[in-house]
């Protein structure tokens, strides 16, 4: 299995950054290929608790490559504190590669990203201010920063000018702010140029020649199905490809190379920001999750919003992914319920979806027709093989299997790197 691909499969926080240091023993590269410090993974090893943001989780296992893709917008300010905090903890950062083509973030990102989601107001869309929007905004506009720019003064300074000229008038004339100096950004970007150095590389091309002499690949998707700017719940989405086709484009790798797609589903909803979320609960159950879950942002801190198992979501997960198997996370956090609901299906104006609508207004008006199942009383954290769970937990995870389609391979039980079933 030389190249695998994982990623969530709801609104992000499904548990992919545990799931990507589980793969860790047997994997040689580990590579993120889209979105930048919006993300936020946490690892907890050895009891230790590891809060990742623009690192890929394979960070932190001495044997793996960690690889910032083509697809990563990255703000290399952040990115060095985040290598220097792990350092600091005795982690070894000195083999990450960094995409000579992946995108930069700048101060005027992240100032635009703030900017405009206050002047949104109401029809915000509860970003993460990082900047990423922006970013990717000005990557499709063709006026972003490279990694690679930071070599040339000239060049660095025509491109700096060129992504300023608009932002410069719409922040002094719309927004009633002071214009950016194109030297000041100048002169960070290349305060970094040194350090990062020895980190930039044809990512590609590495991971090419990696794929060809054996080595295993895995590519780590930041957010998730229905964040992705194509598939997810457009506007309420990120801007960049967090599903698995964006592994490819986002990396260098081609499709006819990736063999299996491992799709992360956490056992309820979460989402953070704004937008459509069918099953979302607004009472003493929804605080019941969020609190036993510990849901709160591992990036910005925001509570996140909770609900039931979607899986009209999962089984569109299966499909736009290609998932080949699932990892269902955070089973524990259901025990102590007498009755889990699980979403089968949509009522829209009276209509039956079983699949997910591909009209916005349809998904936002979108009722979750439930099938309730039992509830179990046991804790599982403690449970290491599947025929030691209740059956009514064993129940909630065949019918899972039945309702997206595919199969449960892995089964989260607790935080903790060995606390999950591996399924033969
Ligand atoms: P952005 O900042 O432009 O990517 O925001 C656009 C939408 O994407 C959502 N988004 C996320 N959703 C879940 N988790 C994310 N990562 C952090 C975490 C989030 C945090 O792991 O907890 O700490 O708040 C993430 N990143 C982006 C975002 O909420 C917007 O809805
Ligand atoms: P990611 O963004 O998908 O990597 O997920 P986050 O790290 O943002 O959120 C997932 C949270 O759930 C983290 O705090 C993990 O430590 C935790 N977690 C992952 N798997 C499990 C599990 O099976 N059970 C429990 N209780 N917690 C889990
Ligand atoms: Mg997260």
């Amino acid at each position: 299995m030389p190249a695998i691909v994982l990623v969530g499969a709801q609104w992000g926080d499904e548990g992919k950054g545990k799931a990507t240091d589980l793969l860790g023993d047997r994997v040689d590269y580990v590579v993120k290929f889209n979105g930048g410090n919006n993300a936020g993974h946490t690892v907890v090893v050895d009891g230790e608790k590891y809060a990742l943001h623009l690192l890929p989780s394979g960070i932190l296992s001495p044997d793996v490559v960690p690889v910032i893709g083509n697809g990563v917008v990255v703000d290399i300010g952040v990115l060095f504190e985040e290598l220097d905090g792990l350092e600091a903890r005795g982690v070894d950062t000195s083999r990450l590669r960094v995409s000579a083509s992946a995108h930069v973030i700048t101060s005027y990102h992240t100032t635009m990203d703030k900017v405009t989601e206050r002047f949104l107001g109401k029809r915000k869309i509860g970003t993460t201010g990082r900047g990423i929007g922006p970013a990717y905004a000005d990557k499709m506009n063709r006026v972003g920063i490279r990694v690679q720019d930071l070599y040339d003064e000239s060049i660095l300074r025509q491109k700096v000018e060129a992504a300023l000229d608009v932002k410069n008038q719409m922040l002094v004339k719309m927004y009633n702010r002071r214009a950016i100096a194109a030297d000041e950004i100048v002169a960070e970007l290349r305060g970094y140029a040194e350090r990062l150095r020895p980190m930039v590389a044809d990512t590609s091309l590495e991971l090419g020649e990696a794929l060809d002499a054996d080595k295993v690949v895995l590519f780590e998707a930041g957010q998730a199905t229905l964040l992705d700017v194509d598939h997810g719940t457009y506007p309420y989405v990120t801007s960049s490809s967090a599903t698995s086709g964006g592994a490819c484009t986002g990396s260098g790798v081609p499709p006819t190379r990736i063999d299996r797609v491992i799709a992360i589903l956490k056992a309820y909803s979460t989402r953070v920001g704004e937008g459509p979320f069918p099953t979302e609960l607004h009472d003493d159950l929804g605080e019941f999750l969020r609190k036993t879950g510990g849901e709160y942002g591992v990036t910005t801190g925001r509570p996140r919003r909770t609900g039931w198992l979607d899986t009209v979501v999962g089984r569109y997960a299966t499909r736009i992914n290609g998932t080949t198997d699932f990892v269902l996370t955070k089973l524990d956090i259901l025990g102590g319920l007498e009755k889990v609901p699980v979403c089968v299906a949509y009522d829209v104006d009276g209509v039956r979806h079983d699949e997910m609508p591909v009209n916005q207004s349809d998904f936002h008006h979108a009722q979750p027709i439930y099938e309730e199942l039992d509830g179990w009383w046991e804790d599982i954290s403690e449970c290491r093989s599947y025929d030691e769970l209740p059956e009514n937990a064993r129940r909630y995870v065949e019918f899972v299997e039945e309702q997206i389609g595919a199969r449960v391979s892995v089964i989260g039980v607790g935080p903790g790197r060995d606390e999950v079933i591996v399924r033969h």
